[in-house]
């Protein structure tokens, strides 16, 4: 999943592609180099990121979907919270939602089963503009299963079948570089929860305190051994800024039998 972020602010594509020329190129780019879904996304969840309305993602996000899902051979996927914008994303074209807010806003199930498209659930402690200040957990792993099945059955109980789910751990939100790496380790454990397992490492903070204060763009081979391990313990689908290299690593694990 080649990530295509159309904000001015976001963090690691400085906003270079927020014009509508810019971001088709890209995303034509991204699945060239074997991207099997584009997610578009117009609100930053980068820690301390302040919000944006509803009408100003809805006008970030719907041109740029509107263009390219009738020239990509990729499904799109809408990052959004907001069940407003995955309305829009979804007409405008989007074949998914992936929503970092494991559609806990008012409204966002009932309008993920009115469009009938599969949802991506995160799992976030907090909200992003506070989220990464002293993040408490008994036991990491424990948690985030439960709160992702809890989600999956909210699901279940809005009509929204186990079919059209997929679950996320939510690297770096709401946690610090401990509670990354355990659930790194445990990540198996997520198997269990019977639905498709997605993971976003690449260029997060987290790497960059792993390799000495490494800035975004110095964070690729990390975030890659990162996937390696993920897809080892199980992840189906890596969210990613660097495709060639996500796709090349995952090539490689394939033709090792470890994919
Ligand atoms: C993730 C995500 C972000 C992630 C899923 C970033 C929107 C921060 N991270 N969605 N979104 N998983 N499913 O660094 O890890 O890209 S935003």
């Amino acid at each position: 999943m080649g990530i295509l972020n159309v904000t001015p602010d976001s963090f690691s594509d400085g906003g270079m592609f927020t014009s509508l020329d810019s971001a088709v190129q890209r995303a034509h780019r991204m699945v060239e180099e074997g991207a099997a879904i584009i997610d578009i996304g117009g609100e930053s969840t980068r820690p301390g990121a302040m919000p944006v309305s509803v009408d100003e993602e809805i006008q970030r996000t719907a041109p740029v979907i509107a263009v390219l899902s009738k020239t990509l051979s990729v499904p799109i996927s809408i990052d959004t919270q907001k069940p407003e914008v995955m309305r829009a994303g979804i007409d405008a074209g989007a074949g998914m939602v992936n929503d970092v807010f494991a559609l806990r806003a008012p409204g966002a199930l009932k309008v993920v089963r009115e469009l009938d498209v599969p949802v991506c659930l995160m799992h976030m402690r907090g909200e992003p503009r506070t989220m990464q200040s002293d993040p408490v957990y008994s036991d990491v792993t424990r948690e985030v299963l439960a709160f992702l099945r809890e989600r999956l059955d909210a699901c279940r109980d809005a009509g929204i079948a186990a079919e059209r789910c997929l679950i996320d751990p939510g690297f770096g939100f709401g946690k610090t570089l401990d509670h990354n790496m355990q659930l790194l380790r445990d990540l198996s454990k997520f198997r269990s929860l019977g639905v498709p397992l997605v993971i976003g490492t690449s260029r997060k903070s987290m790497l960059g305190k792993i390799l000495g204060g490494a800035p975004p763009e110095g964070r690729v081979f990390g975030g890659i051994t990162m996937t390696v391990l993920a897809v080892q313990r199980g992840a189906n689908l890596i969210r990613t800024h660097d495709v060639r290299a996500t796709a090349d690593a995952l090539k490689v694990l394939e033709a090792a039998g470890s994919a």
